[in-house]
């Protein structure tokens, strides 16, 4: 089973925020290697382009016997100058390619929160 390590993560606005996701094998061992599972993003309250940009660095993961049980990407956060008062969210997505799965992905869904960074009173000058 491979899968995100956690399924929340946490990131706030700010020049040059990225945020690192990782998946693990999770239990098992792995004799064989997997066709590429695909990292994908997901909309959610954040809008991709604006509140953040996908798709994530790297885009695919390849786990075998002989790759990092743990592999990571990274999405970047945009620092939009836009007051928002709530916490916005958006999901990042595991995708096995191959037509006959040969390993369970799980949890394939990780939901990222950004806090914003911007005072309402910021364009009030
Ligand atoms: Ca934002
Ligand atoms: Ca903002």
């Amino acid at each position: 089973m491979i899968g995100w390590e956690v399924e929340v993560y946490t990131a706030t606005e700010g020049t040059d925020a990225t945020v690192e996701l990782c998946a693990i094998i999770r239990e098992g061992e792995l004799t064989f290697e997997l066709p590429a599972i695909n990292i994908g993003t997901e909309d959610g309250s954040a809008v991709s382009g604006s509140d953040y940009s996908g798709p994530a660095n790297p885009s695919s993961f390849v786990f075998s016997d002989s790759a990092p049980f743990r592999q990571c990407t990274t999405v970047t956060i945009e620092d939009d100058q836009v007051f928002e008062d709530l916490v916005e969210d958006f999901f990042v997505t595991l995708t096995e390619t191959s037509s006959t799965p040969r390993v369970t992905v799980q949890p394939d869904r990780a939901r990222v929160t950004i806090t914003d960074a911007d005072s309402k009173y910021y364009y009030c000058v």
